[in-house]
């Protein structure tokens, strides 16, 4: 049943409310940090997309001693067979994944843990119709790869590694599923031949932090900053949601992160 659906076909998410503490979030260049505000008001239309796009939301309470929290994306990975239970790369981030584990253990019938040692982050696990793609980067090493690709097998899925470009964060912060046959890259990723079985779009110079956008039942949302994406993807007809990401840019991210999204069978 679940395989006959397309994968991003999602009627369940989960998200975190953003803590104050959001403003001294992870970044890899400073560019000032972001105000709560600005994050809150950013979190609060991304609830309100989603549950315009048919998904029913369940939200977190914020967590101040975890300023990357709201990024719910990176401690788990959620299919409708079961959930992972990850190990984040960022040390500051690794004891998210206790805060999360008793909703997914309510909410999932079966629940995996990332075998020890090894790290995976959310954020670099792409899930397509071919396969689920897990990239390695500063946040998910080798075993870690390895430990979820084989927890990946256990719910019945077909898990690839692939590489990540050297700086960028997340495999996902380079590219997206658009649907079944399509994926939004960035040109370095598309560059390394990993999307070859897949028609590429690739993002406008310039605008690579468009790449992390998120398809969600009949629309796409896309960074309001990232107009040439926009334009290409409405032209090439999807049905484009524009999202404000500009404070949450300053930490890194992007859309997908701030949910964990799966098709909950018996909804
Ligand atoms: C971090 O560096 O961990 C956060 N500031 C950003 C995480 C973004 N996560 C994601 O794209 N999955």
């Amino acid at each position: 049943m679940s395989q006959a659906r397309s994968v991003y076909h999602f009627n369940s998410v989960i998200v975190r409310e953003p803590s104050r503490s959001v403003v001294n979030g992870l970044r890899a260049d400073d560019r000032g940090n972001p105000t709560y505000d600005g994050v809150k008001a950013e979190h609060d239309a991304y609830i309100a997309a989603m549950r315009d796009a048919g998904v029913e939301v369940t939200v977190l309470p914020a967590l101040e001693a975890f300023p990357d929290s709201i990024f719910v994306e990176d401690p788990a990975v959620v299919f409708t067979e079961g959930a992972v239970l990850l190990r984040p790369g960022a040390a500051s981030r690794v004891d998210e994944t206790a805060e999360i584990t008793p909703t997914l253990r309510d909410m999932f019938e079966t629940v995996l843990d990332l075998p020890n040692p090894g790290f995976a982050d959310g954020g670099d696990v792409l899930t397509t119709p071919k396969s689920v793609m897990i990239g390695l980067s500063a946040r998910t090493d080798k075993v870690g790869a390895e430990g979820l690709a084989a927890c990946i097998a256990k719910l019945g899925r077909k898990a690839e590694i692939v590489a990540t470009p050297e700086g960028v964060l997340h495999f996902k912060t380079d590219c997206s599923l658009l649907d079944d046959e399509s994926i939004l890259s960035t040109a370095r990723l598309a560059r390394s031949g990993v999307f070859k079985d897949f028609k590429q779009i690739i993002i406008p110079e310039g605008e690579e932090p468009a790449a992390n956008a998120l398809r969600v039942n009949d629309v796409v949302m896309v960074g309001s900053d990232f107009p040439r994406t926009i334009e290409m993807l409405d032209k090439l007809g999807y049905k484009v949601v524009p999202m404000k990401t500009t404070e949450i840019g300053k930490i890194d991210a992007g859309l997908s992160c701030m949910s964990l999204r799966w098709y909950r069978n018996g909804r």
